[in-house]
């Protein structure tokens, strides 16, 4: 059955008819309708009328090598005729997950050497959560199980994503988080810094509350510290220089566990394979999906360090923990596919010396000054935009979130995708973007930001 047959109305009475979407209100999306993306081709999406939006996104920050890729076409299809699925339970497995987990070896720091497999972030973010803990108990501290987050981090959206993420309005419908994971502040010094604290002293500061936590708790009692190394869903907040240096040596000082996760920022949108080689920290596990299969298949994979692996093949005994689609092998053949252009096409060292300085530039020069705009800022492809309403003191818009909204909708409707959380307006477009091509979405961020000003002056 192709959509073709139904209208734009149609299936938007049948997509509300039937279909609870993520992060909705569905009051107000039955009133509104769904924006229907029925193609896509390099950097950009098509809707089901024929328009034309520039994808500032890269989807949900995943599709880094951008669309209508047949390469990958190509290997799910062969995957698929020769062997659809197979699980890697009971001493089985099948060749791609397997050349992969070579292929991430490779890829990761030198002392990350074992896969664990996922279909997504939040599946991924459990295993971590299960291995670590596990981890201790092998080591013979079953105590030592406390995990450090921070708020507003984001993990995911299952039961254990939510407890360790830190969002307040998803942690207010969780009904009980899992026990002992503990919170404290992000390295945001937009909101967060003291009046004359320097960006260094701010995240000294930040990385400090991690040590105030683990002292407060025992560290005997706390098993990791996790963060993603630029918070994403939770606005492109990037820390200061001085953080993550901070945080490792605090880690290793108690001896606790650095979970770096990487769902966002992994597969080159920092320019490098992970943020933790920007960075510049060595993590015991790092959580990544999203941009392994540039979001052509569902598949998630936690890299597991040596100190974690060599203890659960040393001590051995069964971890009792894994999915259906552990390894599946279309997604682990596709994902294959995706790391080979990733290298071939040069995309992250695009990033690294071209595309995330010229990105990081035109914010700065062309951006920043607006009239509505606090701060700009980014880190390789990811960048944020501080909607305020005055450029001096920072106060904001009343009625917080919804100025961001404003200016999303005046960019989608002129034919690009933005994303608001709260008053920042984030980005993360495929790495496939050119200078030509970040001039092109700076004009129609700028026309964005004239309209929605125009609006929220009124
Ligand atoms: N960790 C991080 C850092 C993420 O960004 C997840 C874990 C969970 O991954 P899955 O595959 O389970 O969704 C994510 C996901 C947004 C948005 O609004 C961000 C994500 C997901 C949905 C929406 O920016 N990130």
């Amino acid at each position: 059955m192709s959509y073709q047959n139904f209208s734009l109305k149609q299936l938007q009475e049948i997509d509300a008819a039937h279909h609870l979407h993520p992060f909705t209100d569905h009051k107000d999306l039955r009133g509104a309708g769904s924006r229907m993306i029925t193609r896509a081709e390099g950097p950009y999406i098509y809707d089901s009328e024929g328009n034309e939006i520039l994808d500032g996104m890269a989807g949900l920050w995943c599709v880094n090598i951008g669309y209508g890729r047949h390469e990958l076409a190509d290997a799910a299809y062969k995957q698929m005729k020769e062997l659809p699925y197979y699980n890697s339970f009971f001493r089985c497995t099948t060749p791609t997950p397997v050349l992969l987990s070579k292929k991430l070896a490779e890829i990761a720091p030198p002392h990350i050497n074992q896969v664990f497999y996922g279909s997504s972030g939040s599946e991924a973010n459990d295993t971590a959560l299960r291995l670590v803990r596990h981890y201790w108990a092998l080591e013979g501290k079953p105590q030592k199980n406390i995990v450090i987050s921070r708020h507003n981090a984001y993990h995911g959206s299952t039961v254990a994503g939510t407890s360790l993420g830190g969002m307040s309005a998803m942690h207010s419908q969780l009904g009980g988080a899992v026990p002992n994971i503990v919170h404290v502040m992000m390295p945001y010094s937009f909101e967060l810094a003291q009046p004359g604290e320097s960006e260094h002293d701010f995240g000294v500061r930040a990385a400090k509350a991690i040590e105030d936590a683990i002292l407060e708790h025992g560290p005997e009692n706390v098993a990791a510290f996790i963060g993603e190394p630029i918070m994403g869903a939770g606005g492109v907040k990037i820390p200061p220089a001085s953080y993550w240096p901070e945080v490792q040596r605090i880690c290793r000082k108690y001896d606790v566990l650095l979970m770096l996760d990487e769902v966002i920022t992994g597969y080159g949108r920092t320019g490098e394979w992970f943020a933790a080689q920007a960075m510049g920290v060595e993590p015991d596990t790092i959580t990544t999906a999203k941009a392994l299969t540039s979001g052509y298949q569902p598949l998630s994979a936690l890299l597991v360090g040596d100190r974690i692996s060599s203890t659960l093949v040393e001590k051995g005994g069964e971890f009792y923990h894994g999915y259906t689609y552990s390894g599946h092998p279309v997604a682990c053949a596709v994902a294959l596919a995706n790391l080979d252009i990733i290298e071939k096409e040069g995309l992250i060292e695009r990033v690294r010396n071209e595309t995330g300085p010229y990105f990081n530039q035109a914010l700065k020069e062309r951006i920043a000054g607006h009239g509505i705009v606090g701060e700009v800022r980014s880190f390789g492809l990811m960048g944020a935009i501080e909607i305020v309403k005055d450029k001096e003191t920072r106060e904001r818009f009343p009625d917080e979130g919804s100025a961001a909204v404003v200016v999303r909708d005046h960019a989608i409707a002129n034919g690009m995708m933005l994303r608001a959380t709260g008053d920042t307006m984030i980005m993360s477009p495929p790495l496939i973007w050119t200078k030509e091509t970040i001039d092109l979405a700076v004009e129609q961020i700028l026309k964005a930001l004239d309209l929605a000003e125009r609006d929220l002056r009124k």
